[in-house]
């Protein structure tokens, strides 16, 4: 009995004691609080020092409110943002890192282009073949070259919060060259403050040959040596990007993950806008602007700032201009963020915990392809966002052919891993992929349930969400009245795109009910596209040709009868007409006459989509 009231009186010690040390630390926190919150006085021991003050960016936040695809409870810059997602006592105090020096006499220093000799040239092609880069070149630069400041100038008069999480670093490779790999490793050492960068995780996805000599045992001796955490850690057996990169994410101790490519170069103040987004708001996954390293002579080349990420019919991931809409929500700063539709996918920053919370990486994808655009609807369409901080730069050697294998062959991965991501995300749009791309439906997707209960378990709004909200001049068009193939009532031959690119004719010929190049949607702003082009016409005889779409009516507006059978291009009246004897696989422009030459048929395998609002619509 006395044991019993003894240990429910300890209990209430400890209790009590407890209570009065959690209100210290409450008090102490919120007085805490109202620093960061910018009333108290600047952290300026050191003159150069960012200031103590979080990055509050007065339009974001207006936008914030107005903004209906934001859930106003979770976001707000500053303090609300950050104490809800990160303890302030997590945090670290951090002072941006000095900048590398240059060393002079060696080549390629500040990002310029190193020129190989004439007698060293066939060498030089020798070792390219390794990795598809030049490796010489590479070879010659020091790990440590130092790079010009290619910001913005906004950029640099920037403030970021003082208190910034800890990240990790993931690279994930497979038979990458010494230099690049060390060069990556360096720059981030280099350029990332020391609090936030709790560690570097190289994931070696089983290199073999030649290049398992250097990134084996003399790799791990080097990292050891290294002045920040560097682990190596390998697969069993080839795994692939996702899930190498699973692999390196589970041993990850920082609170952010930051993943990038294995020939990369980290420039100057590279990693704070990336961090700061996510403290504002941990649902933030960001991406660097990618600059180019050539990879011929290794010379940095900044990217612009004004483009985006896209993706087309086939799911290739494209780089597009940024539209308008986009600069005036920013209020035509560049420096602000950019919220960009899809992600290239090798370079960015994502907290921790939401990184599994939004379901990581599909592990029914094979090798590469596919992922970058999976995890991008699935952050947008299941309530977080994906940004470009323009900020932030970060080089990449851009190569002009892969030096990988593909067990399995290349286009097979990457049909099944589109088609994967097709059928968990695209919801009707999927007939885009597939009809342009038919190869993809005899590919087995797999057991796909896993994502689709994710799906459903995030409560993921909807692709036509997605299109209406993030992506209105996404190249799938929202509202279309017909996908499929467009048929010439005389002639009963197709209009083809001929595989032709923008700019060029657009063909006809027999009609092969295989989709691809005679794939074409009729959209309800009266354009008839395929993939990123349009029909477009400038005058009214023709010729009828391949332009980029570019949303705006003109020489691309066309109307559909449905009774009369006739394609009449609005701005000249003119209607579509079966090719003349002249050139039989060469549509044409003509003076509207009734004939059947002019009548075309949509109408093969595709419903009509949205035909009440056709008829409405004009
Ligand atoms: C890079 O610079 C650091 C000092 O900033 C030095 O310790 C290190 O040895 C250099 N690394 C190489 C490979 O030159
Ligand atoms: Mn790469």
């Amino acid at each position: 009995m006395l044991h019993g009231k003894l240990r429910i009186h300890t209990c209430r010690v400890i209790l009590l004691t407890s209570l009065v040390w959690f209100i210290i630390d409450v008090i102490v926190l919120s007085f805490y609080s109202d620093c960061i919150g910018g009333a108290c006085k600047k952290f300026d021991d050191n003159d150069n020092t960012i200031v103590a003050e979080p990055l509050i960016d007065e339009n974001s936040f207006n936008e914030k409110q107005e903004d209906s695809i934001n859930e106003p409870q979770n976001r707000g810059p500053g303090l609300e943002g950050m104490s809800q997602t990160y303890r302030p006592n997590t945090l670290k105090r951090w002072r941006p890192a000095p900048v590398v020096p240059q060393i002079s006499g060696r080549p390629g220093e500040m990002g310029k282009a190193v020129h190989i000799p004439p007698e060293q040239e066939t060498l030089m092609k020798e070792r390219f073949k390794l990795n598809q880069f030049n490796l010489l070149a590479s070879d010659m630069i020091s790990l440590n070259r130092s790079l010009s400041d290619v910001r913005l100038g906004g950029c640099k008069q920037k403030r970021y919060p003082a208190l910034l999480p800890t990240t990790s670093i993931v690279i994930v490779f497979h038979n990458e060259a010494w230099s690049t790999l060390l060069r990556t490793v360096w720059s981030v050492i280099n350029r990332s403050p020391r609090p936030l960068l709790k560690e570097i995780i190289l994931v070696d996805d089983s290199s073999e040959g030649v290049f398992a000599d250097h990134l084996g045992k003399k790799l791990e001796d080097y990292v050891a040596k290294l002045p920040v955490p560097v682990h190596v850690l390998r697969t069993e057996k080839r795994s692939g990007l996702i899930r190498a990169r699973l692999l390196g994410a589970k041993h990850v101790q920082g609170q952010i993950i930051t993943f990038l490519d294995a020939h990369c170069e980290c420039t100057e103040g590279w990693l704070e806008p990336l961090l700061s987004r996510i403290v504002e708001d941990r649902k933030t996954v960001v991406c660097p602007i990618i600059d180019v390293i050539s990879d011929e002579t290794f010379e940095y080349i900044t990217a612009s700032d004004m483009t985006w990420g896209g993706f087309n019919w086939k799911l290739n991931f494209r780089w597009y201009r940024v539209p308008q809409r986009e600069m005036d929500r920013r209020k035509g700063d560049r420096t602000a963020p950019l919220r960009t539709p899809t992600m290239a996918g090798g370079l960015f920053s994502i907290d921790k915990e939401y990184f599994y919370e939004i379901g990581s990486y599909d592990e029914g994808m094979d090798i590469w392809g596919g992922e970058n655009l999976e995890m991008s609807f699935r952050v947008w369409m299941c309530g977080g966002q994906l940004e470009i901080a323009t900020c932030s730069h970060v080089g990449h050697v851009f190569r002009k052919s892969t030096p990988y294998s593909f067990p399995g062959g290349t286009n097979r991965i990457v049909n099944h891993n589109n088609a994967r991501l097709a059928e968990v995300w695209l919801d009707q749009w999927k007939e885009f992929y597939y009809n342009i791309n038919p190869g993809a439906r005899s590919v087995p997707v797999g057991d796909i349930s896993a994502r689709t209960d994710l799906r459903e378990k995030l409560q993921c709004k909807s692709f036509r969400w997605y299109l209406e909200n993030i992506y209105p001049e996404s190249q799938m068009p929202l509202d279309y009245y017909y996908l499929g193939d467009i048929r010439n009532v005389e002639s009963k031959n197709c209009l083809d795109t001929m595989g032709r690119k923008s700019g060029d004719n657009v063909g006809m010929t027999y009609c092969h009910n295989l989709g691809g190049n005679q794939v074409f949607a009729y959209t309800k702003r009266q354009q008839i596209m395929s993939d990123d082009n349009c029909l477009d016409a400038s005058s009214r005889t023709g010729p009828v040709k391949l332009v980029r779409c570019h949303g705006m009516g003109g020489n691309q507006a066309w109307m559909y009868d449905e009774h009369d059978r006739t394609i009449v291009h609005v701005n000249t009246g003119s209607c579509l007409t079966k090719p003349d004897n002249s050139d039989v696989n060469l549509p044409v422009l003509k003076a509207c006459n009734r004939e059947e030459g002019q009548q075309w048929i949509m109408n093969s395998d595709f419903r009509w989509q949205a035909k009440k609002n056709h008829n409405d619509e004009r």
